[in-house]
């Protein structure tokens, strides 16, 4: 019995809304030429730019609801798809432009690269298109024929907020 109740509670804890990891949602996926691109979405959070040679804090403001990153990963192995130029647009039902900017290049213990950033999406419908531009990167030899043209995924999403 108290084998029983310890496993409910480690259950428990692992779907606590309190750690920020389980607060990730998954809005849509997509492949291109063997690349994976996953849009997932946080609570919006906090994060240093260290650019040039002055760190800046970039705190959320009031009006943003969430921390917008797109994944790239290969679709083979899972590892991820670093410098690559990604452009996110939210168009809600209206047709107007809510949202229209370049994703950060990130690093983050828990999510790996991606690209991101707080976005301020009111809940509602939209159309969410990400542009993602070839890596620019010296590529070994088995990516040396993909990904050398820029690609648009577009999709609907229904934003409740969290
Ligand atoms: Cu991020």
């Amino acid at each position: 019995m108290a084998v029983f109740l310890a496993l409910l509670g480690l259950v428990a804890l692992l779907k606590s809304p309190s750690s920020s990891q389980m607060q990730m949602m998954k809005l849509a996926e997509t492949s291109w030429e063997g690349m994976t691109i996953t849009l997932v979405v946080g609570p919006p959070t906090r994060f240093l730019l260290f650019i040039g040679t002055e760190p800046r804090w970039v705190e959320p403001r009031p009006e943003d609801t969430m921390h917008f990153m797109v994944l790239l990963s290969d679709g083979e192995t899972g590892e991820r798809i670093p410098y690559a130029a990604v452009w996110a647009t939210f168009t809600d039902e209206q047709g107007q432009i809510v949202f229209d900017e370049r994703m950060w290049p990130m690093i983050s213990q828990n999510m790996g690269t991606h690209y991101g950033t707080n976005v301020p999406l009111p809940e509602g419908r939209y159309t969410v298109q990400v542009q993602i531009g070839p890596p620019q990167a010296a590529r070994h030899p088995e990516y040396a024929d993909r990904w050398l043209e820029p690609f648009v995924f577009e999709t609907a999403i229904e934003w409740e907020g969290f």
